[in-house]
């Protein structure tokens, strides 16, 4: 191997190692799934299907891939789904090319208040291709208004409306969402992907009853390798994905990475992957919990799921920039988010956002979430020497 690649990944092995990891959005994988993402599968060309391909040699990559749907379905109770899109964002784009035409009105959260790049932003496709409206947050509560969210769709009749969020603390009602879409005809595409794994458990409502596709990452509390998948109960849905997919935007799917989500997909069926989601809600609330008797002011006030933001203007008069600067230096890994109504600028926010799936994996429990719930707010607050901060979070991760 290159000595600057050997380097760089031997120092990131050290970090992942010693680093408390709070990025809301990563995971540690299975032995079995890092095995699968790096093996010979990536050798193989695949375009197309199991049993409809454009190359032959395929008879080992579509049992993969007849693996990993069935897999998908069982897991999620969903009839058709497409293991293949490359990231959430792929799957994100074959849902609004197979369902939409050129410049249809979608209704969508905004970025800036939990929502994701690819559900409408200005710079993204989404927001380039499509006219996105948004619906906000309540301005009190910082929650979903389902009574603003109605009220927009009503008046601007969307052809589909997205729920799912990047940064969304709370609940989402997925039946209220559907009878919303159903009041002005609309479709009701899910992105779950930041939930998947709790929903996966019976821990957050499954919204493949509710919605017409949903889409997700593998990555983030599923905890499987990098990529997207699409489900859908309906068959004229699927049908339209699979063209849009392949070969209407990608080519050969990553034939390795379809491998490691099966891998991922029957983990999750097992019954140990309830018991992690369940622990990561158990530390996401004694989190939140220590946070706000600490004074810490938590958007939305609470958690019910893998994540939590904090207003660190209103705690600490600090930028999330700063707060984000400030843990890095200990070794604790957050980052920097806006917060509803923020009047900081993206790459500067008012917020952190925390999650636990990463350190839930490590073996963290709620003892030593209340640890680092003390840390991060010393740290923060400025209240102690951060040298003797970062002993304590070496500690932690010390025998993990
Ligand atoms: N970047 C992801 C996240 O951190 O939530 C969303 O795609």
């Amino acid at each position: 191997m290159d000595i600057r690649i050997k380097e760089a990944l031997e120092k990131e092995k050290l970090r992942q190692k010693n680093n408390i990891e709070l990025i809301a959005s990563e995971n540690y994988v299975s032995e079995s799934i890092l095995e699968l993402q790096g093996s010979i599968f990536t050798n193989k060309y695949a375009e197309g299907y199991p049993g409809r391909r454009y190359y032959g040699g395929c008879e080992n990559v579509d049992e993969i891939e007849n693996i990993a749907i069935m897999y998908a379905c069982q897991l999620f109770g969903a009839k058709y789904a497409n293991v293949q899109p490359h990231s959430g964002s792929s799957a994100n784009m074959a849902v609004y090319r197979s369902l939409l035409n050129h410049g249809d009105k979608v209704l969508a959260l905004n970025l800036d208040q939990g929502g994701h790049l690819t559900h409408g932003h200005k710079i993204n496709f989404s927001g380039i291709d499509y006219e996105v409206i948004f619906y906000p947050v309540n301005e009190e509560t910082h929650m979903i208004d389902y009574e603003i969210v109605r009220e927009i769709a009503l008046k601007e009749r969307p052809k589909m409306i997205i729920a799912g969020a990047s940064a969304y603390s709370r609940f989402i009602d997925f039946k209220k969402f559907r009878e919303i879409a159903d009041m002005c005809d609309a479709y009701l595409m899910v992105d779950m992907a930041h939930i998947a794994g709790l929903v996966a458990t019976g821990l957050h409502e499954n919204p493949i009853e509710y919605a017409d596709v949903v889409t997700s990452t593998t990555h983030k509390t599923l905890r499987g390798p990098r990529g997207g998948i699409i489900l859908t109960n309906h068959e004229e849905i699927i049908k339209k994905i699979n063209k849009t997919i392949f070969p209407g935007i990608q080519g050969g799917p990553l034939m390795h990475v379809i491998a490691a989500k099966a891998q991922c997909f029957y983990e999750a069926l097992q019954p140990q992957f309830k018991e992690y989601q369940t622990q990561v809600l158990k530390n996401s609330k004694v989190l939140c919990e220590s946070l706000k008797k600490q004074g810490v002011k938590i958007i939305t006030g609470d958690t019910d799921n893998h994540l939590m933001l904090i207003d660190v203007k209103n705690t600490f008069n600090l930028t999330g920039k700063e707060a984000e600067t400030i843990l890095d230096s200990i070794n604790i890994t957050v980052n920097k988010n806006t917060i509803p109504y923020d009047k900081e600028s993206p790459m500067v926010t008012s917020g952190i956002r925390i999650g636990t799936p990463a350190m839930t994996t490590r073996g963290f429990k709620e003892t030593e979430f209340l640890k680092v719930g003390e840390i991060i707010f010393k740290a923060l607050s400025k209240k102690s020497n951060l040298i003797e901060l970062k002993e304590q979070v070496l500690e932690l991760t010390k025998n993990i």
